[in-house]
């Protein structure tokens, strides 16, 4: 006989799994994207996201990333995250990091550590965190926090394979040479998935 707080867990696990049956059910298939410069050239390192409609905004609170330091390095350099996923930041170097970001999207700062802290830090707004640490300067990392649960990021050949729905949607691009301050280049995509889409990114 399940006791009221064991039921009520219960059909919060199973709220849960029904929400996200629903959210595969979108008949989402694999769509190439290239994304190349205003010259053609691919743009790698690129993040992407899409905004489809009707889509979930923000991630489930179980949704974690990574953001790990290696070699003096963070890595990746860029991640992008859904709005509300808690990123956690190992460390495995055998130097100390301290990781910090000034960032109006997220100011937060992990004093001098080793392993990997115990509490993640959580990106609740869109927009980009520039990363640092204190110890070495060198290091450089970004976080794109986006309103979409479709996004990416492109690799050297400008390329990225993302999940989606067929449809009209707009497709989102960010780039570290653009500076955290500036918003996403914004342009309208007609995927169909058994196409490739080539889009030209004008800064
Ligand atoms: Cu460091």
């Amino acid at each position: 006989m399940p006791t009221p707080t064991s039921f009520f867990s219960l059909s919060r696990v199973f709220t849960v799994l029904i929400g996200q049956a629903l959210a595969v059910c979108v008949h989402a298939a694999p769509q190439v994207i290239n994304l190349t410069n205003e010259s053609g050239q691919p743009l790698a390192n690129a993040a992407v996201s899409v905004m489809v409609k009707g889509a979930r905004t923000t991630a489930p609170t179980e949704v974690t990333a990574n953001m790990a330091q290696k070699g003096r390095a963070f890595a990746p350099t860029l991640l992008v995250v859904q709005t509300g996923t808690s990123v956690l930041f190992p460390n495995f170097d055998t130097v100390r990091h301290h990781v910090y970001s000034f960032s109006p999207v997220k100011r937060f700062e992990i004093k001098l550590y080793a392993g990997t802290p115990a509490t993640p830090v959580i990106f609740d707004k869109p927009g980009t965190a520039t990363l640092g640490c204190n110890i070495h300067d060198k290091m450089l990392g970004y976080i794109h926090v986006v309103d979409t649960p479709y996004f990416g990021v492109t690799g050297n050949d400008g390329q990225v394979t993302l999940d989606l729905p067929a449809g009209e949607h707009r497709l989102r691009v960010w780039t570290p040479s653009l500076g955290e301050a500036t918003p996403d280049i914004e342009s309208v995509i007609k995927v169909n998935s058994a196409q490739a889409i080539t889009v030209r990114v004008k800064p």
